[in-house]
């Protein structure tokens, strides 16, 4: 018995440093589809279809000829509004948002939810919360930090349209330089 959990230990170990690690898990996120791999090409839509709990430098590492100028890895993963149209949350102002965070793997870092307009990838409410450290591999994880709600504010109508903003959980691990980053579309 102590052998397997000492093996499995290894295993965990060792996928730890390069497989990773957490995504929203509610409300629904966007999801890797057909336009994404025909932006991000299909080295990158692989990598992260075969494993969405990954970081963003592991889709970095796969950028080659497929991968056009309008893939954004740096929002949401590169995951697009096209392939998401059916998961679009809408929410008006005031409105309290439990998200529940799904991590396979800590990495001690900062994280924190914000609304993002698309267009430009800025901040445009929030963050609504933040953590710090957050997800540190040196002490329990609070359980505040994988369930919370967030509370979203009146965005003043640049959030009407479909596809123009996500709320993003992001996460940034600089010691280990990893990234992750779980997008919700939503409305108001
Ligand atoms: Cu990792």
């Amino acid at each position: 018995m102590f052998v397997k959990l000492s093996a499995l230990a290894t295993v965990l170990a060792v996928a730890g440093s390069t497989v990773a690690h957490g995504v929203i898990s509610s409300p629904p996120r966007r999801q890797p589809g057909t336009n994404f791999e025909a932006v991000c090409g299909s080295q990158i839509y692989n990598t992260v279809e075969s494993d969405q709990y990954g970081n963003q430098q592991l889709e970095e590492q796969n950028i080659n000829s497929a991968t056009t100028a309008a893939c954004q890895l740096y929002l949401c993963k590169g995951l697009t509004y096209a392939d998401n149209t059916a998961n679009v949350q809408h929410y008006a102002a005031n409105t309290v948002v439990p998200i529940t965070i799904d991590l396979r793997a800590p990495h001690t870092g900062v994280a924190n939810v914000s609304v993002v307009a698309t267009a430009t990838n800025k901040v445009i409410a929030g963050p609504l919360i933040s953590f710090n450290p957050a997800y540190s591999v040196s002490a329990p994880i609070p359980a505040n930090q994988t369930s919370f709600s967030v509370t979203i504010p009146n965005l003043n109508g640049a959030c009407a349209t479909a596809g123009a903003c996500v709320l993003q959980w992001w996460w940034d691990a600089r010691s280990i330089d990893q990234t992750y980053m779980s997008c919700v579309d939503i409305t108001q």
